[in-house]
């Protein structure tokens, strides 16, 4: 195996006997090839001009199938081979309504059975593009499609599609097929990515602020009640949605886990009075918090740890692209609607939860939000007592280098502001940073596709202040990345024309040598030094 599509990657160069995340040799051949198969998929797409009105079942398919390989999202080997061989159905019923193509290999290939997938996955891996920096751009590209599927999924979902960004990601995936293209093509493709990231998160968000209201600012209880209770842990809201229609009247309370944090910033969300507050912290310190949970636990989407015990294990459920051998998995029917009977029964046998911490985290700071307050804002902007915001979007993860994100946010002058989304904010949302003018230090405007929350907020200041680019505004980006989600909000912000982003806490393993050269050298991105460095150097 070779996979280095998160910061984890081992050495910062790739994980190749097993994955830091814990993901093993087999499922990584397959996740590569089902990613193949999707690439096989857009050849036949592409070259036959089919009409994507009439895909649906496919478009959405390929969406589920590159979410499933984000990074700790899926690590079960049955469900990814069954996935595998969906979409070789769909790709050859696909080929039947075209003729006289000539296609790719990831078109053609057949299979038979679990071992000639193993087979075909080593063949097909990263590493099979020899040039490096074609294989870096191609992997940029490929990680950019990830996170733009994971988001336009849940937008899907809700009910919400934009045919065009399918059309992209077939274009896109067929590109990483194409020996043709130089590096000066796929260096636009890549941006592309990024125009197209944006609108998959403006679909999304669409999506969300139609169905569920426009965020507010909302208090989040963090400690517990007496009765059993359900976690749920991940980005969809539809599920929550499902999860606590079914909870209602039980007796069962649930609890947001993570990226599930912002749920409770959608005014739909607080008639639930069963939905009680939000449990732990950031993904990562699952290994600890799901044990004095002790209720059982649903997993939406990422990020999933392999659980250490049967204890645990017997406790997760997974839903959606999310899988893990050994857990019991719910899909969903027809119509979209997700049976979770065999959850709440387990959760009525089992003891509430104990409580690992007191108090509450104030957030909902999405664009609407935000514009309620911009006169107060601006004002304070003007005034001097904001002089910088400081957009800290992003991943959580384990590495202690991590660390530095709260001493930053610890160590920034007290008349500046956090802008954050994303897990990266557990790292700092507990600490007491304070408020500027009854505007508190650090605005979460949800989870990390409302990253484009921000953008909007930074789009609205930049007409307010009157300046032409938005680099001209008071605002340094100082992002945390981990998974393929943060690549698509990267890409995002460089489509928008952000210039000097800083990257942490490492830059990507995949980008060569080259390729890091053109991002350094065309948007200024950086990675970040010492915090008393980073900070005197974002001030000056
Ligand atoms: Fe390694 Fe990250 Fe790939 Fe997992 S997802 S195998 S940790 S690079
Ligand atoms: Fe977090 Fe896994 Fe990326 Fe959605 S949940 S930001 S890491």
């Amino acid at each position: 195996m070779f996979c280095y599509q998160c910061q984890e990657a081992a050495k910062n160069i790739g994980c190749t006997v097993k994955g830091v995340c814990g993901k093993n040799e087999e499922v990584a051949k397959l996740q590569d090839l089902l990613i193949y198969i999707c690439k096989g998929i857009a050849d036949v797409v592409t070259k036959g001009n089919l009409e994507l009105a009439t895909l649906g079942e496919v478009n959405h398919q390929v969406l589920k199938s590159l979410f499933i390989t984000i990074t700790n999202a899926n690590f079960d080997d049955e469900a990814i081979e069954k996935q595998i061989m969906k979409m070789i159905t769909l790709r050859d019923e696909l080929k039947s309504k075209t003729s006289g193509l000539t296609l790719k290999d990831a078109a053609t290939f057949t299979i038979s059975d679990r071992n000639s997938m193993l087979v075909k996955g080593s063949e097909i891996g990263v590493l099979a593009t020899e040039n490096e920096d074609v294989r870096s751009l191609r992997e940029l590209i490929s990680y950019g499609l990830k996170g733009m599927a994971a988001y336009t999924h849940h937008a899907l979902n809700i009910g919400n599609e934009n045919l065009k960004i399918y059309d992209f990601i077939y274009e896109a995936l067929a590109a990483t097929l194409d020996d043709s293209l130089s590096v000066d093509e796929l260096i636009a493709l890549t941006l592309k990515t990024g125009q197209f990231g944006v609108s998959a998160m403006a679909l999304l968000d669409e999506a969300n602020t139609s169905k569920y209201g426009s965020p507010e600012i909302t208090s989040v209880n963090i400690s517990v009640r007496k009765n059993p209770a359900i976690l749920i842990s991940g980005h969809d809201l539809t599920d929550l949605e499902q999860l606590l229609e079914q909870t209602k009247g039980t007796g069962i309370d649930v609890y947001t886990h993570s990226e599930m944090l912002p749920a409770h910033y959608y005014p739909f969300f607080k008639k639930y009075d069963n939905l009680v507050g939000n449990y732990g912290g950031s993904w990562w310190r699952q290994v600890d918090e799901f044990g004095p949970f002790n209720g059982p636990i649903l997993f939406t989407t990422n990020c999933i740890v392999p659980p250490r015990t049967a204890d645990i294990r017997n406790r997760i459920f997974t839903t959606g692209a999310a899988g893990f051998p050994g857990c019991v998995h719910i899909s969903a029917d027809s119509n979209g609607k997700k049976d979770f009977a065999l959850v709440i029964e387990m959760a009525k046998k089992l003891p509430a939860p104990t409580e690992i911490e007191t108090g509450t985290i104030v957030g909902g700071f999405a664009h609407e939000q935000v514009f309620s307050l911009a006169d107060k804002v601006v004002d304070a902007v003007k005034s001097g007592a904001i002089k910088k915001f400081f957009v800290m979007a992003g991943c959580d993860g384990r590495m202690k280098s991590r660390e530095y994100y709260t001493e930053f946010a610890e160590k920034l002058p007290k008349d500046t502001v956090i802008l954050t989304a994303g897990c990266a904010k557990y790292r700092y949302n507990k600490l007491a940073l304070g408020e500027i003018g009854g505007i508190p230090r650090v605005l979460d405007a949800g989870q990390c596709n409302d990253s484009y929350s921000l953008a909007v907020i930074a789009l609205k200041l930049k007409e307010v202040f009157g300046v032409d680019d938005v680099n001209q505004l008071p605002i340094a980006y100082n992002i945390a990345w981990y998974e393929q989600k943060a690549v698509i909000v990267l890409l995002a912000l460089l489509y928008l024309g952000v210039k000097n982003i800083h990257l942490g806490p490492t830059l990507p393993g995949f980008l060569s040598p080259n390729v890091a050269k053109v991002l350094v050298e065309n948007f200024g991105i950086a990675g970040i030094g010492s915090v008393e460095d980073d900070i005197r150097l974002f001030m000056s």
